[in-house]
């Protein structure tokens, strides 16, 4: 962002924080736990079993947008779990057998196609597109709506990052929230992205980024069970994981967030000898345009796009930097990132030699502590902190800034911040 702009979107930031706060004190850093019991408050939330059998159900339920809005939703829940926004991320091993049972409770038909996996079998049969006469109706086999079943299964041969999504009406049902994501992990192990060494990663650290929009009307017009002309289609809100900024960086489980259970809040320690490893963060566009990412701080290093590495034919590391990370619809992008204490700066032995320009400026809203890391300090007259630790925070947002509005009120779109804490140990909590 430019700092004009900056300016003007952080004084936003502050109201639209402390308006959040007052009413929903945030809890960064908690250990969630509702039904998601021992799930970590921040991270990935994968969805596992040995078998990699799982139980979907399509269903209706309600999502709560940080304007105070509610939006009817469609979506995939667990086995017949309560409804949840997005679908369950789903986490397998290379070579795996990967079956989906798909339970429908929706008035329409539905069904899910798996982009990225070949020779999808559908109630053990090639899986095929569905036609009414000459016209396409579903790109595979669906479960008939008001109760219908159907069973998918594949092998998961590549690893990556894949999204499933309903594959009949798609426009109006993946809009809807008939998606989730995928992740095979790599024959070389839990800690690689893909069977390179270079895609090893800090697994306390790996991060999803489901990046998703909301039409409010499209929404409205199905609950009332009316049709709805996609001519018309005006997205309101964007969203990361199902969440609107700054429910974003709420935990993993938040008990107010009951249909939304994955956060994007990044929480890493900087890079060092004792820390190495860089973070991984998985982005997927389930949008109908682009989102270009920024990380801030430092830049990511893409490694992979769409499940595949980045390499060359004999296997030459073809990842880069990139300043701001586009996503395009339907696509999905790995990318690393650390964060490294270049400086060192100390108060007492590298004391920053100017008078700090406005402590607001420096900070978002009140992830107020001090300029050095580790280190918190006494805050301007009337200001409050959420800052635990001298721990600090980086933005991270949707670069097409009119993504990271809803339904015109700014910041509360695709946005989400990297906690940075001091190397441990710490005083954090
Ligand atoms: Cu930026």
């Amino acid at each position: 962002m430019s700092s004009s702009k900056y300016k003007r979107i952080l004084s936003f930031l502050v109201l639209v924080l402390v308006l959040s706060l007052v009413g929903a004190p945030l809890q960064v850093g908690r250990t969630a736990t509702e039904d998601h019991t021992g799930i970590p408050s921040t991270g990935i939330v994968c969805t596992t079993n040995a078998s990699s059998t799982f139980t979907l159900s399509a269903n209706s339920g309600y999502i709560n947008m940080t304007d105070g809005n509610k939006i009817f939703a469609w979506s995939f829940a667990e086995g017949e779990d309560d409804f949840q926004f997005p679908g369950p991320v789903l986490c397998v091993n290379q070579g795996d057998t990967v079956t989906v049972v798909l339970h429908n409770h929706l008035p329409q038909d539905v069904s899910i196609v798996f982009p990225g996996q070949a020779n999808v079998l559908a109630n053990g049969v090639p899986a095929q597109p569905q036609f009414s006469g000459s016209e396409l109706v579903s790109l595979t086999n669906a479960a008939t709506a008001n109760g219908g079943s159907i069973t998918y299964s594949f092998i998961a041969e590549e690893p990556g990052t894949f999204l499933y999504q309903s594959g009949t009406n798609p426009g109006i049902q993946v809009q809807m929230g008939l998606f989730g994501a995928l992740v095979v992990r790599p024959a070389m192990g839990l800690n690689y992205a893909y069977n390179r060494a270079d895609s090893q990663f800090n697994p306390d650290a790996e991060y999803i980024l489901m990046l998703s929009e909301i039409d409010p009307l499209l929404h409205q017009a199905i609950e009332r069970g009316e049709t709805f002309d996609l001519n018309n289609y005006h997205a309101r809100y964007f969203l990361i994981n199902g969440r609107s900024f700054p429910d974003t960086i709420a935990p993993n489980g938040a008990s107010w967030l009951p249909t939304q259970p994955y956060g994007s809040l990044a929480h890493i320690y900087p890079q060092d000898a004792s820390n190495p490893l860089p973070a991984l963060s998985r982005y997927i566009g389930v949008g109908v345009e682009n989102y270009p990412f920024h990380p801030h701080a430092f830049n990511g290093r893409v490694i992979a796009r769409d499940g595949r590495p980045l390499e060359g034919p004999a296997g030459e590391d073809l990842s880069y930097e990139k300043f701001s990370i586009n996503i395009g619809p339907g696509q999905t992008t790995d990318s690393l990132f650390a964060w490294e204490d270049n400086y060192g700066w100390q108060e007492s032995t590298t004391p920053i030699p100017v008078t700090l320009p406005n402590q607001q400026n420096l900070t978002f809203g009140p992830f107020w502590g001090s300029a050095y890391l580790g280190t918190t300090e006494d805050l301007p007259t009337g200001h409050a902190s959420f800052n635990q630790c001298g721990e600090f925070y980086h933005i991270a947002h949707n670069h097409a800034l009119q993504q990271i509005t809803g339904w015109g009120v700014v910041l509360i779109g695709q946005v989400t911040f990297t906690r940075i804490d001091p190397p441990l140990p710490n005083n954090c909590p």
